[in-house]
């Protein structure tokens, strides 16, 4: 690959809030480069990014798709994920694949925290950014306020590119202020018109081109002398100007128009070329730093062909028919098809198939993939989504993109047995496909469980169960793990004998029984002195408690926290055996429990919740009355996040209630935390209810 070829491409993943245009700019895209003869459409179900049937359907992304066009002899890889808050680990696994941003806003609807938590990322992770206000073409849209959006919501000032020449279903084209022309496009056709800029708009495109000229001035000291000195800059040199100073993040370059009406679609073409990094440009400056994964020293690559072959995978996709695609960035060397590469997260050889450039749902077999390049692997065998692959003889291995954590379980149940195999199969390849998915099976519960981000997640994943591996589930809310412990210290024997004709069984213990600090699980003692029970026979007395500790007295869940020493007993020489004081210490176990005074234990979960400022007050009322206690509340620009202990079983449909409650503005993680005493009101009736469905299921 020449330096020429490296220089040429763009790597750019499009974000934004759910339903801001990314997928319709992105056909914009194409079809403005001749990439595609048709502008398709979300409405027709026709765009070349949303091609899943879950996608058509639903008539927004669920799924990170991989684009790719030519512009001004430069290649440009589109990245577009879905922007719904439940599927936000797709576009947090994109950030590491790409070296620029288009960040898109629709002119109608504000910032979401959606976007607010991706844009955090962006920031962390320093890529250049520009921006697009699309659906100029809906009555009422403007520019005004942007900026003062921007500013308060995500701490940038973008410098407009491009004003909209026209208004509402009356917009024509924009203003190209690089250009200095009238851009004006139909949907119909690809090519755009340049005409002069109308006169009526001179002053104004006059005072924004004098802002451009500043903008860039003040990113380079050689060319502010310049424009201090003669007042004007020569297009190359603002262009130059604001390259540095959007890949340094001091410029946001703005841009606006119309998606679906292929309205300023190639002043952004010009503005992605011009301004973002080549990956080289970005390598050079910072190279990329890894982990020799033998040694554990730091190693560091760059974006050029004489580097080791390193690349790290970004998206999985898995289908029953075809088989495995990894989506793989190529941050050094060269990617060969056919050839052994070395995973360096799972320490394991793996053979590369054929690779292929995307677009959309489209392959085509390329023989290698350069430096900086993006391009999908065939038939890996074990590499998933985040992981390394890197040349065996120079490994490196890249730090995991953190991703965000499911937030709602349901227990799920298959409709039939024959569906039982099928659910455990297609769920673990669901989740090579997407991480942010979780299925497990509950150890105290014995339920199978699928935890997402949200019950959009949970739809989607079952939707795929059925249409891919067609297994189909019911859902149902998942059983809290509740447990018991013990308030106070109790004594008691166990005594199991019998004599049935030949020998006969005896084991005798006396057990204390005494509580533990929350957390401490479970002590066993032995306290017992002169041989009153033989040595021997202790394990099975520990052994006959932890039987009896699976089921506490009140509801039938496990005791914890508890303490339990075994102090005296006695034996018979010829009938005691291990079976007889496994009985006697469970025997026993559970007559000192009546008199310990049992409690119900409930899990507690860690929240933080982020919501805008202005409906806090709604969501800590709401955390109260589910019982939470709010243990911190801190401003974050225009968001609040709020840290509170809630009982998990207050948290169950939390999802949904959050989102009414911040009109789908506000989010949440929450974790684990530790197991409190459930109010005593509550506790009788949940043993109310275990009663009931222990003697329904007894009859
Ligand atoms: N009027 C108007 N509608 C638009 C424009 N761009 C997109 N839309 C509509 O907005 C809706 C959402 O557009 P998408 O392109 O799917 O948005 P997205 O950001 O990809 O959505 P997700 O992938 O679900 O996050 C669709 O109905 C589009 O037709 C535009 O420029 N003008
Ligand atoms: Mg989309």
């Amino acid at each position: 690959m020449t330096e020429l070829q490296r220089e040429s491409l763009r790597n750019v993943v499009i974000i934004s809030s759910a339903g801001a245009g990314k997928t319709s700019l992105a056909e914009a895209l194409l079809f403005a480069t001749g990439t595609v003869p048709h502008l398709g459409s979300i409405a027709q179900g026709t765009t070349v990014s949303d091609f899943e049937p879950e996608e058509l359907h639903r008539r927004s992304s669920v799924s990170t798709s991989l684009l790719r066009c030519s512009w001004n002899h430069r290649t440009i890889n589109l990245v577009d994920p879905p922007g719904a808050l439940d599927l936000l680990g797709e576009a947090f696994m994109t950030l590491g694949a790409v070296d620029g941003v288009v960040l898109v806003f629709s002119a109608s609807s504000g910032i979401r925290s959606e976007l607010m938590r991706v844009w955090a990322q962006v920031t962390v992770l320093g890529l250049p950014c520009l921006l697009f206000i699309n659906e100029m073409d809906k009555d009422g849209s403007s520019l005004d306020g942007i900026a003062a959006t921007c500013y308060r919501d995500l701490g940038m000032m973008p410098l407009p590119m491009s004003l909209p020449f026209g208004s509402g279903a009356q917009l024509e084209g924009v203003l190209d202020l690089i250009q200095e022309s009238l851009v004006t496009s139909r949907k119909e056709i690809p090519t755009v018109q340049q005409l002069p800029i109308p006169r009526d708009m001179k002053t104004s495109v006059e005072e924004a081109r004098k802002r451009i000229q500043e903008g860039a001035a003040e990113c380079d000291d050689r060319l502010l002398e310049q424009y201090l000195a003669s007042g004007e800059l020569t297009r190359e040199d603002v262009i130059s100007g604001l390259r540095l100073g959007v890949q340094a993040g001091t410029v946001v370059p703005l841009y606006c128009g119309s998606a679906i009406k292929n309205i300023g679609i190639v002043p952004l073409l010009n503005g992605i070329v011009d301004f973002l990094p080549s990956p080289m440009d970005r390598t050079l400056r910072v190279p990329l730093k890894g982990l020799h994964p033998g040694r554990g020293e730091t190693v560091s690559r760059r974006a050029v062909q004489e580097d080791p072959f390193s690349g790290i995978v970004f998206k999985t996709l898995i289908d029953p028919f075809v088989g495995r695609l990894s989506y793989v960035r190529v941050l050094s060397g060269i990617l060969r098809a056919d050839s052994t590469v070395f995973n360096s997260s799972r320490s394991s050889k793996e053979k590369t198939g054929h690779l292929y450039t995307v677009l959309g749902k489209k392959h085509v077999v390329v023989p290698l993939a350069g430096a900086g390049d993006i391009v999908a692997i065939g038939k890996l065998k074990e590499t998933q989504t985040g992981d390394t692959l890197c040349d065996e003889h120079d490994p490196i291995c890249y730090p995991k993109t953190a991703l965000p954590r499911p937030v709602l379980s349901f227990a799920i149940e298959p409709k039939s047995s024959a569906d039982i195999e099928k659910i455990s199969l297609g769920l673990h390849k669901l989740i090579e496909e997407d991480p942010t998915l979780e299925f497990s099976r509950h150890a105290d519960t014995k339920e199978m469980v699928l935890s997402g981000m949200g019950q959009l997640h949970i739809d989607l994943a079952l939707e795929k169960l059925r249409r891919k591996y067609s297994a189909e589930v019911v859902l149902h809310m998942p059983k809290i793990p509740y447990r018991e412990t013990i308030r106070a210290t109790a004594q008691a024997q166990g005594k199991y004998k019998k004599q049935t004709g030949g020998h006969g069984q005896f084991g005798d213990c006396w057990l204390e029984l005494a509580p533990l600090s929350r957390g401490e699980g479970f002590k066993f003692e032995n306290r017992v002195v002169g041989g009153a029970i033989p040595r021997n026979f202790i394990p099975a007395v520990e052994k006959g408690v932890l039987d009896a500790m699976q089921h506490g007295s009140l509801a039938g869940y496990p005791i914890v926290d508890c303490r339990v020493a075994v102090y005296d007993g006695s034996y018979h020489a010829v009938d005691s055996s291990e079976m007889a004081f496994k009985i006697a210490a469970s025997m026993g176990f559970k007559k000192a429990l009546e008199s310990a005074h049992a409690i119900l234990l409930e899990p507690i979960m860690s929240v933080e919740v982020e919501a805008p400022a202005d409906h806090i007050g709604g969501v800590i009322g709401d955390l109260n009355a589910r019982r939470g206690r709010i243990l911190h509340v801190e401003a974050k620009g225009q968001t609040e996040q709020i840290t509170a202990l809630v009982p998990m079983a207050e948290m169950l449909t939390y999802a949904t209630a959050l989102n009414s409650l911040t009109a789908g503005r506000g989010s949440y993680a929450m974790e684990d935390s530790r197991y409190d005493e459930v109010p005593h009101e509550l506790a009788v009736r949940i043993i109310e209810t275990n009663k009931v469905s222990i003697h329904a299921a007894v009859h």
